[in-house]
C-alpha cells in the first residue's frame, strides 16, 4: 500500500501540472446530474461488478475484453452499479474506461483508485463518476470528512472502504456507503468472516457493501442473509472470457 501510495503521489502532481482544477470543472462531464448507487443498491440486484483488468495480488486478470462491452453487460443483468478502476501502474485501468463508458449506461459509476488528494474527486466527477471510494487505510478521519464534505458538493457519493475495526474512526455520518473489504490490502489475504464481524459494528442503518473474495452464489447468499446492501464483485466476473456470462449465471 505504501508504494501505490508513492506512486500515486507522482502521477497526481504530473496530472495538475498538465489540467488545472479549472480545466476539469469546464470538462463536459463535470456538470452532469450524477446517478445515487445508494437508491440502485435497494432497487436492483445490489451487485456492484467491477471492470477490473489485473490487480497486484493476482497478476493479468482478463486484458482481452473491452469496458464497453463488459458494463454494458452488467447493467442489462441487473448490476446496482459498476466499479472501475482507474489506477494505470497497479491495475492496468485508465479515466478512458469511464469516459468511454459513460454514456451508454444508466447506472452509477464509483471510480475505484486510490484518493489521497482533493484534486482526485474534482477528475473524477469530470470523468463521469457517480461516486467516489475512500480508502480508510490511506487517509486520516479529519481528510476523510474533508474529502466528503467536497464529494457531495460536487455532487458525488461516497464509499468508504475499511479493513479493521480501528478504521471506524474513520466514519462520519455524512458517508453514503460503507464497504467492509474482505481482503488485507496488505498481505492480499481475503476471508468473508471479516465483513460480517465488522458489520456488526456499524452504525444501525448504515447501507453495507461486502467487498472481494465474494467468488460463488454462495459466498453471495451468505452474505445477503447476513444483512448486506451491497456486493463488490470483480475477479469472478473479469476471470471468464465472457465476464457478462458469469453474471447472467
Ligand atoms: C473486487 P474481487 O475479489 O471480487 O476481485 O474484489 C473489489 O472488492 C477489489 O477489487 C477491491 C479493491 C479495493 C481494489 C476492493 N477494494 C481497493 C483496489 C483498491
Amino acid at each position: 500500500l505504501d508504494t501505490i501510495i508513492y506512486t500515486k503521489k507522482q502521477e497526481i502532481s504530473d496530472s495538475k501540472s498538465k489540467i488545472s482544477l479549472h480545466q476539469l470543472i469546464d470538462s463536459e462531464f463535470f456538470g452532469r446530474e450524477t446517478f445515487s448507487l445508494k437508491e440502485t443498491l435497494q432497487s436492483k440486484s445490489g451487485i456492484i461488478a467491477e471492470f477490473k483488468r489485473q490487480s497486484p495480488s493476482k497478476g493479468i486478470i482478463n486484458d482481452k475484453v473491452s469496458p464497453l462491452k463488459v458494463v454494458s453487460a452488467y447493467e442489462h443483468f441487473g448490476a446496482s452499479g459498476i466499479s472501475i478502476l482507474t489506477d494505470k501502474d497497479f491495475f492496468g485501468g485508465s479515466f478512458e474506461d469511464i469516459l468511454q463508458v459513460r454514456n451508454q449506461i444508466n447506472i452509477p459509476i464509483l471510480r475505484k483508485d486510490f484518493m489521497i488528494d482533493e484534486y482526485q474527486l474534482y477528475e473524477a466527477k469530470s470523468m463521469g463518476a457517480d461516486v467516489v471510494l475512500l480508502i480508510a487505510a490511506c487517509l486520516s478521519p479529519q481528510q476523510t470528512l474533508e474529502f466528503t464534505e467536497l464529494a457531495h458538493e460536487l455532487g458525488l457519493e461516497v464509499l468508504l472502504e475499511i479493513h479493521t475495526e480501528e478504521e471506524l474512526k474513520h466514519y462520519n455520518s455524512s458517508i453514503d456507503l460503507v464497504g467492509i473489504n474482505n481482503r488485507n490490502l496488505k498481505d492480499f489475504k481475503v476471508d468473508l468472516q471479516h465483513s460480517v464481524q465488522l458489520k456488526n459494528l456499524l452504525p444501525e442503518n448504515t447501507l453495507s457493501v461486502a467487498e472481494s473474495g465474494i467468488y460463488t452464489i454462495d459466498n453471495f447468499n451468505y452474505l445477503k442473509n447476513k444483512g448486506f446492501d451491497g456486493f463488490l464483485m470483480g475477479e469472478y466476473f473479469m476471470r471468464n472470457t465472457n465476464p457478462a456470462k458469469a453474471f447472467e449465471e
